[in-house]
C-alpha cells in the first residue's frame, strides 16, 4: 500500500551500525548529519547495543542502534542522503558483509512498500536480525497503528531472540550534538 502524496511528512525508521574506529562517535555524527538535512527531523533514538557480528563473523563487534525520523523526502531520496552520509563518514565497501565505519539501513517508511533495484520496503531481512529488532523495539510506540509494532514484537518472539545483543549505553543524542529541541 502506498497511501501517500509527495511532500507530506512521513515517519521512517533507520538501523545504524558501526564496527570500525570510534563507533559511538561515528553513529552520533551520522544522526547529527541526518538531522541537519532541511527535510529530516530526528524523532527518537534507541539505546546503543554492542552486538556479535552476524554473517561474516571474523570481524569486530558492532555497535547497533535504531532511530525514528520524520521527513518530506521520498524513500529513494532519503536513501541517497543516507548513502552520502555513509560515504562522507569514510565507509568503503571492500568485503560484502565485512567491517564498516558506518552502515545506515532504511527499514520501514509509513504507508510505503517498494521493490526497486535500489530499495525494498519494508526491509526484507529486518525480521531475521536481533541487532535490528532489539533497538527498534525500543522506539516503536505500542500505539503505532500501521502494523510495525506487532510486526517487531512477533519477529522478536518467534525469531532467535536477543542472543548476541547486549545493551551498551543510552544514546547521548541530542545532548552530545549541540542540537536544541526548540
Ligand atoms: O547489515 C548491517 C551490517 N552488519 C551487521 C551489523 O550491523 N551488526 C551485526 N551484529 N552484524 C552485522 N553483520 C552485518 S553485514
Amino acid at each position: 500500500m502506498n497511501s501517500h502524496s509527495s511532500s507530506e511528512n512521513s515517519e521512517a525508521y533507520i538501523a545504524l551500525g558501526a564496527n570500525l574506529g570510534d563507533r559511538e562517535a561515528t553513529l552520533l555524527e551520522a544522526i547529527h548529519r541526518l538531522n541537519r538535512h532541511p527535510e529530516i527531523t530526528i524523532l527518537r533514538c534507541s539505546s546503543l547495543y554492542e552486538t556479535d557480528p552476524v554473517g561474516y563473523v571474523d570481524q569486530p563487534n558492532f555497535i547497533n542502534m535504531a532511530l525514528a525520523l520524520q521527513t518530506t523526502l521520498e524513500p529513494e531520496q532519503l536513501l541517497t542522503v543516507m548513502l552520502q552520509i555513509e560515504l562522507d563518514l569514510g565507509r568503503e565497501r571492500h568485503i560484502h558483509w565485512g567491517p564498516r565505519t558506518v552502515d545506515l539501513d532504511l527499514l520501514w517508511m509509513e504507508g510505503r512498500t517498494l521493490d526497486t533495484p535500489r530499495l525494498t520496503l519494508p526491509h526484507p531481512r529486518m525480521h531475521e536480525r536481533a541487532f535490528v529488532l532489539v533497538p527498534l523495539a525500543e522506539i516503536v510506540p505500542a500505539t503505532e497503528t500501521t502494523g510495525l509494532y506487532p510486526y517487531v514484537q512477533h519477529a522478536l518472539t518467534s525469531g532467535g531472540g536477543k542472543e548476541g545483543v547486549r545493551l551498551w549505553k543510552e544514546c547521548s543524542w541530542p545532548s552530545a550534538s549541540g542540537h536544541s529541541a526548540n
